[in-house]
């Protein structure tokens, strides 16, 4: 079928942890593999992601690659939770390690990439820095394009037009911001938000929070690593790495028992306390029944609430601050002198729950008619999730066809893996797949790993085309949106869905079945011969 040799067996969109491992996959499979790289390093998110405080959410020894026994065993992480600098340091580190670095293109971005039937062959079209564009030829194009990479800035009216300096926490200048002495305006109380609103209201003159939706946030308990625990853990790897990939967010988080409401209401207590005072993301996993039972879920939200009212002095401050939805509804944030924070007296949260942001003026930010005057604004307002970077390249796939018609109404994947119309394109953690409900990193391993095994495959039985078939992506997307809609989550509105992006259509964006169900289920296609693809 092929009939001109590609330049490139494969094409990798992006240089984040999916794209480097990817690389070295396929590398090493003697294939020639091009990155393209926005950037001008390697990272992803952990090279953008730069606001103040940034860290990752997940314990550190576990968002790591596993692929290289050496690898885990040489590094060593500082923090519980390490910095985005640390993160960033890591990736340079895998890159230098692994010699990647010859096969990324950086300040390159991917605007368009077209599958041709006839010589079955992806074209990709690329722009550098200076706005030249060029395109390549290749194979396989795979889209290692991140599921918090697509950043959503806001339409609020006036934005131009704001006289100060506007900076976006995932697009933060590499050479830092310095707030001393400044009136800095933030918008948004997401992780970013948490993270970066305590550095920078230490720097601040006043700093003015706007929330629209109050988020739960567990402490981090950051702190430095103790080399007996990192040797202990380091020992074990295999076991815990292992151990981690049969619990549903692949974090092996302990879980004290199938329901909040089997226990006593001081077994309960005491279970959270034990959870909020060693702090992270555990909490999340007490019991089964969270996003199944109200009244469990309510026990949850009802103790993070109280702890709230404790922190905070100002009782009409503190119910602003505690969330009205369900616990786990929106992504669970981890964060450091979160709630204290709002005891600073240069600190004012500005409920715009029910009144939102009418414009930006030159002078600041206008609410209720009232204008709150700053020099620098800070939008924390989150992403574009899932979909939103492979939407904005122009993908057009068999007869034409692009992937934002396709997904007009909502992604259409199967196994978030492929996607039907558009064949030898691979996705790493796209839509319908555990992605973001999960430890990201052994995902992005797990789908790689996949991909590799599948185009193995393909060599081995001298195949050159994969598509999708368009029947098991219909089942699948109605699966991941029936196993969605029964989980509470369905019942807010939150990134998962969608619903943080106005008109973007509301649907189940990551599979919610869990790691295990979801890595059994890839290898059971790719067992009986790729079910579900048609391959020639
Ligand atoms: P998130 O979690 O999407 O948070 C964005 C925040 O910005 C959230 O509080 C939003 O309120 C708020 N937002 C967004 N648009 C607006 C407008 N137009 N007006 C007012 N407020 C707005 O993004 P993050 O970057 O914080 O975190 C993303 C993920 O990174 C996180 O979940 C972790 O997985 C790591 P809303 O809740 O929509 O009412």
């Amino acid at each position: 079928m092929l009939k001109q040799k590609p330049v490139y067996d494969a094409i990798v969109v992006g240089a984040g942890f999916a794209g480097m491992y990817m690389l070295y996959r396929l590398r090493e499979r003697g294939m020639r593999v091009r990155v393209f790289e926005t950037g001008t390093s390697v990272g992803g998110t952990w090279y953008w992601n730069r606001y103040p405080g940034a860290r990752v959410d997940t314990e550190t020894m576990f968002y790591s690659y596993q692929f290289s026994e050496e690898l885990q065993q040489e590094w060593n992480w500082p923090e519980r939770y390490p910095a985005q600098l640390d993160l960033a340091a890591y990736a340079r580190h895998v890159a230098d390690r692994f010699e990647l670095w010859p096969d990324i293109q950086f300040e390159t971005r991917v605007s368009a990439a077209a599958w041709g039937e006839d010589q079955c062959l992806w074209t990709v079209q690329t722009e550098d820095g200076d706005g030249a564009q060029s395109s390549v030829a290749a194979r396989y194009c795979i889209m290692a394009t991140g599921c918090l990479s697509a950043v959503n800035y806001p339409k609020f009216e006036g934005l131009s037009d704001f006289a100060g300096e506007t900076f976006h926490t995932a697009h933060w200048p590499e050479a830092g911001a310095d707030f001393t002495g400044k009136r800095v305006a933030v918008i948004g109380t997401g992780s970013s938000g948490v993270q970066s609103i305590p550095v920078m209201a230490e720097q601040a003159a006043h700093l003015h929070v706007f929330q629209r939706t109050a988020n739960y946030v567990i402490p981090a308990r950051n702190r430095p690593l103790e080399p007996d625990e990192v040797a202990e853990i380091k020992a074990n790897y295999p076991a815990l790495r292992a151990q981690a990939k049969k619990s549903f967010s692949g974090n092996d988080f302990p879980v004290a028992g199938p329901s909040a409401l089997a226990v006593s209401e001081e077994e309960r207590n005491r279970e959270y306390e034990a959870r909020w005072t060693a702090g992270g993301l555990s909490i999340m996993a007490t019991y089964a029944d969270f996003q199944t039972s109200e009244a469990a879920n309510e026990t949850a939200s009802e103790f993070v609430r109280g702890k709230i009212r404790q922190i905070v002095d100002d009782p009409a401050v503190a119910e602003l601050l505690a969330p009205k939805q369900l616990f786990m509804c929106k992504r669970l944030c981890v964060g450091t002198d979160y709630y204290e924070t709002y005891n600073r007296d240069n600190v004012t949260l500005v409920d715009i729950s029910e009144t939102p942001i009418e414009r930006i003026t030159p002078e600041g930010v206008s609410v209720e008619g009232r204008v709150y005057e700053v020099d620098v604004l800070v939008l924390a307002t989150g992403f574009d999730a899932v979909t939103g970077a492979l939407k904005r390249i122009d993908i057009s796939g068999v007869d034409d066809i692009t992937l934002r018609e396709k997904w007009e109404d909502g992604p259409k994947a199967y196994l978030g893996l492929g996607i039907s119309g558009f064949p030898n394109m691979f996705t790493i953690t796209g839509p319908g797949s555990p992605s973001v409900l999960t430890n990201m990193i052994p995902s992005i391993e797990q789908h790689v790993e996949w991909i590799t095994g599948c185009i193995d495959h393909m060599r081995d039985n001298g195949k050159t085309r994969i598509e999708a078939e368009r029947e098991a992506e219909a089942a699948w997307v109605q699966h991941v949106n029936e196993v969605g809609d029964l989980s509470l989550r369905a019942n807010c509105q939150s990134w998962y869905f969608g619903s943080n992006i106005p008109g973007k259509p509301r649907v189940v964006l990551p599979y919610s079945g869990g790691f295990p169900v979801y890595a059994r289920k890839c290898e059971d296609v790719a067992a009986k011969g790729y079910e579900g693809f048609s391959l020639n």
